[in-house]
């Protein structure tokens, strides 16, 4: 399987996350990376190539100008306001308040963000589009090839039209998405298949019967983004049942989970799309430092031979897994299992 990847996601390379009332080392760190790359050559899964720059137009076509301008600048303006520390977001425009996007940079963070723990420091805009550029190269690719994994960073799956938390900026899967629609494709399924909901995603494509999210993730009961990823959000106009949440207890483990993927595989493949993608986080691991199910790393292999079923062109895209150690086998594990599926006389 082709990879595509940029090094410059080591551009984002933050000193603070806000978790436990502490400012710890972040999780989501650029070795991430580097253990993902070790696995991917000793298992020799195929070539590494670098994207190229597919520009501003296909962030625009999902993400909001203000926002991606925020993005550019906010650094800069963050020093400027006499700030020592990375830029972090301390107040919102929450229930019963004015939704105007203010002048002063700390209102603008607040504005612009749907959680504290993520940062903004020098080079994260830099990391940032290179991270498109990745998801965005694999798009392009998909047209010769069965399938692709983008290795982005930083994730993408919790950005919307004008929000960044949650470790993510652009939404490198919705970027992808619509590229894709704009090469020819009719329709297009994103499975998510990271520990937690992919609020962005669902967000980007709500109202829209072209691209069906499906997201298997812990229950916002219990767990981060918290406020989306209910089973009772089907789409909405238009979108109406062309979203699909399956959230489950902590602890969940990989019989139930792969219940909750076959019913999501079903979905989709009565869905017909033209190509799906896969919103890979591995942080469904049982030992993963911030999630709560417990996939072992040979169950990775499995769920990579089930979505090979699907028999569609399929784009994998990087997103969360914290569990440095196993990282690498976790992820190349769900990657060798698909083409295992894919080419069942090569196992
Ligand atoms: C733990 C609080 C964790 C933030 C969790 C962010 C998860 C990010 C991710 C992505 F794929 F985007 F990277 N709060 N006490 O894994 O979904
Ligand atoms: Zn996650």
């Amino acid at each position: 399987m082709l990879t595509i990847y940029s090094q410059d996601h080591q551009k984002r390379d933050a000193k603070s996350e806000l978790s436990g009332g502490l400012l710890v080392a972040p999780f989501e760190k650029p070795s991430r990376m580097d253990f993902i790359l070790k696995r991917i050559e000793e298992t020799t899964l195929g070539d590494i190539i670098s994207p190229s720059d597919h520009g501003m137009g296909p962030i625009l076509k999902i993400h909001d100008a203000d926002y991606v301008s925020f993005l550019e600048t906010c650094w800069d303006e963050w020093l400027a306001a006499g700030n020592k520390g990375e830029a972090i977001a301390s107040s919102w425009p929450a229930r019963r308040m004015a939704q105007k996007c203010p002048v002063d940079i700390d209102g603008k963070l607040g504005y612009y963000s749907l959680a504290a723990e993520t940062s903004i420091t020098q080079g994260t805009w830099e990391a940032a589009r290179a991270s498109a550029n990745v998801a965005l190269e694999g798009a392009h690719r998909l047209m010769d090839e069965k399938a692709v994994f983008s290795l982005c960073r930083p994730p993408g799956h919790h950005a919307a039209l004008d929000m960044f938390g949650g470790y993510c900026f652009f939404n490198n899967a919705a970027l992808s998405a619509q590229a894709l629609l704009d090469q020819g494709a009719r329709k297009i399924a994103i499975l998510d298949v990271d520990f937690h909901h992919g609020n962005g995603t669902q967000d980007i494509f709500y109202e829209r019967d072209d691209v069906l999210f499906v997201s298997l993730h812990g229950r916002p009961e219990d767990e981060f983004p918290h406020y989306l990823g209910y089973a009772d959000e089907i789409g909405k106009a238009t979108g109406e049942g062309f979203n699909l949440n399956l959230p489950m207890p902590k602890g969940t483990g990989f019989e139930a989970w792969r219940k909750m993927l076959m019913q999501a595989l079903q979905v989709i493949s009565d869905y017909s799309p033209d190509a799906v993608l896969i919103s890979l986080g591995t942080d469904t691991f049982e030992e993963d430092p911030i999630s709560s199910f417990k996939l072992k790393s040979d169950d990775f292999f499995t769920y990579g031979r089930d979505l090979a079923q699907l028999n569609l062109p399929t784009q994998f895209i990087m997103e969360g897994g914290y569990a440095i150690d196993a990282i690498g086998v976790n992820t190349v594990n769900v990657l060798q299992g698909f083409e295992s599926g894919a080419n069942p006389t090569c196992q």
